[in-house]
């Protein structure tokens, strides 16, 4: 059975739209999924940990047959493929981050594996793009739309600026 999953990717080391690229190419190609829609990408400002380089970010739907365990284990094993080690700082740079925001209407808080992602709410690189694709579209646990959550987004230095490219 088909389940629609939404993929944040985010880079900050490297050629950073070149892994986002990527990333995305082997996971459509390695997951058998279907790329439904994908976000403009973004330059955005670090969240987290301040002391590093700018991000790239964009958001792509999917269609995968995988279950969030399996999906889980595809994404990190393409993280590893474009590149990226193990880094000790929390919310440090990456070569590739790929992580599960949404995967149908699932709320799950199984161990290493939190759906909705825990943190994507408050976050500007992942709703702004998200609003590209499906503004719509309801947080299972907040009840609320994706461009509610952009309009009332509380946090400030968050930059995200449209990355202007040919793709
Ligand atoms: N990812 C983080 C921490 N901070 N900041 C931006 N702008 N973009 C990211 O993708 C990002 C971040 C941890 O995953
Ligand atoms: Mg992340
Ligand atoms: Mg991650």
């Amino acid at each position: 059975m088909s389940h629609t999953a939404y993929i944040g990717a985010g880079s900050n080391i490297g050629d950073k739209l070149s892994n986002c690229k990527k990333g995305i190419e082997a996971l459509v190609k390695s997951v058998k999924a279907t790329l439904k829609k994908q976000s403009r990408f973004y330059r955005t400002e670090p969240v987290g940990f301040k002391d590093q380089d700018w991000f790239i970010n964009v958001v792509v739907k999917l269609e995968t047959d995988l279950d969030p365990f399996q999906l889980l284990n595809e994404l990190k094993s393409i993280e590893r493929s474009v590149g990226r080690v193990h880094n000790p700082i929390k919310f440090g740079p990456r070569v590739l981050d790929l992580d599960i925001l949404f995967y149908d209407d699932l709320v799950t808080n199984a161990s290493g594996l939190i759906i909705p992602h825990p943190r994507m709410h408050k976050r500007r690189f992942v709703i702004k793009p998200i609003c590209d694709i499906d503004p719509k579209i309801v947080h299972p646990l907040l009840k609320k739309d994706m461009q509610y959550l952009l309009d009332n987004m509380n946090e400030n230095e968050q930059r995200v600026v449209e990355y202007s490219c040919d793709y």
